[in-house]
């Protein structure tokens, strides 16, 4: 069945999927397709359960189909899927996001964590007057022109860090650092004054594997922007709500000018929003002269969505605490078996183990990681019933649903691997 609806999704869609990702080449696989979902636990069209560790590259920190979302999902969905017009739920949104991360004073809702960022670029750009922007070799911030050079995510995996079809013209403008070096993002402020516009990062790296910003990296960036006139962006679309109720800014102290969310915030549903300092966001139309625009944006079933899994995690006092203990121990098993085999970055409830003895602190570092071994280990698990990110760059995620038992049961599985290596 998996296989005959493989060939069937390879004739009419490119690669059989509708994200490069879940094709699964880059560990030599074919997608499982799923039938469902619950908890921590994934089904495939064979019926086959999985303890999943993708949790849909983010959103699911509440494990899959928590009965409260899916309750306040149905009930919008009695109301009407769109409108065009706007909704009580989307001030609601507004509301909770200024509440819980300080730095959104002002923010729009959009359909995905792409259009989040693209727009939050644009947006800096209409604020400073000024063109350029830097990001980082091996973060990932979306598929808009702009972003897409030396990427991490698909494009990484798929050996494309620069995608085709994108003009030079376009992506001259966007020059690139290394992650975790103060000197590259010192160098290119020197090289270009007055010319840049902002700096975007994601402040805990998770399309390359998950890197850490090393000690004061985040604060040297915001002290660089202010004094050179530039913006800060923090692309928090995997971080947002998943480090803490107000992101990494607040896991790390540190307040950008705008920041973009996606992943968490749609509780499942495609979602991004985009927001920041007040004086900045007022340039949005039609406030302002910076125009951005959508028919889903602030959709009634995605705010739903949102809306009841941030209630949950802003009333659960104790989530993030708990993931973080819970994925720390995780991975302190991982590099106990594992006898210096591998690295295990973690943080909150995000980890990637990297193929590599070698310590993963960037790019480069992430790059020595043995590909194929990671196929290797992803192959052994998938048979064994678990589920992680078909690519060694992308996150393993952990969700308040996986208990005990499910951790106990995948380190039984990779002891399996680890001794059989
Ligand atoms: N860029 C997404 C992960 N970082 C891809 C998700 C998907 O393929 O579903």
């Amino acid at each position: 069945m998996n296989k005959t609806l493989y060939e069937r999704a390879k004739k009419h869609m490119p690669g059989g999927v509708n994200s490069p990702v879940r094709s699964c080449r880059a560990v030599g696989r074919i997608p499982k397709f799923i039938k469902s979902t619950k908890g921590a636990y994934l089904t495939d069209v064979c019926g086959n359960e999985m303890i999943d560790y993708v949790c849909s590259f983010g959103p699911g920190i509440l494990g899959h189909a928590h009965p409260a979302v899916i309750e306040k999902v149905k009930a919008a969905c009695d109301e009407g899927l769109t409108y065009g017009a706007p909704t009580e739920r989307e001030v609601q949104m507004a509301e909770l996001l200024a509440e819980l991360v300080p730095s959104m004073e002002v923010s729009r809702l959009v359909s995905s964590g792409t259009e989040a960022v693209m727009s939050a670029v644009r947006v800096a750009r209409g604020f400073t007057g000024r063109d350029k922007i830097i990001k980082f070799r091996g973060c990932y911030h979306g598929h808009s022109d702009g972003l897409l050079v030396k990427a991490g995510s698909g494009a990484l995996t798929a050996s494309l860090p620069d995608s085709a079809g994108i003009p030079a013209d376009i992506t001259k403008n966007t020059l690139v650092a290394e992650y975790n070096n103060e000197e590259s993002v010192k160098a290119l402020f020197e090289a270009n004054p007055g010319q840049i516009a902002a700096v975007i990062v994601e402040p805990v790296a998770a399309n390359m594997g998950v890197v850490l910003p090393a000690r004061g990296f985040l604060q040297f960036l915001r002290s660089m922007t202010k004094q050179y006139g530039a913006l800060l962006i923090f692309d928090e679309v995997i971080t947002g709500f998943r480090l803490s109720l107000g992101g990494a800014q607040e896991y790390f102290q540190v307040k950008p000018d705008l920041s973009a969310f996606g992943k968490i915030i749609g509780g499942g549903m495609p979602v991004g929003a985009y927001g920041g300092r007040e004086e900045i966001m007022r340039l949005v139309a039609p406030d302002g002269p910076v125009y951005q625009a959508g028919t889903l944006s602030g959709n009634p079933v995605t705010t739903a969505a949102g809306l009841a899994t941030l209630s949950i995690l802003k009333e659960d006092t104790g989530i993030y605490e708990r993931l973080e203990k819970r994925t720390a121990g995780f991975a302190g098993e991982i590099r106990d078996m594992a006898k210096g085999r591998v690295t295990v970055n973690q943080t909150g409830s995000l980890l990637s183990i990297f193929f590599t003895p070698d310590p993963v602190t960037d790019y480069p570092s992430a790059l020595r990681s043995d590909t194929a071994a990671y196929a290797d280990y992803y192959g052994f698990l998938l048979d064994r019933g678990i589920y992680v990110a078909p690519s060694q760059f992308e996150a393993m995620f952990v969700s308040d649903a996986h208990s005990g038992e499910d951790f106990a049961r995948t380190l039984e599985v990779m002891r399996e691997y680890f001794q059989a290596i």
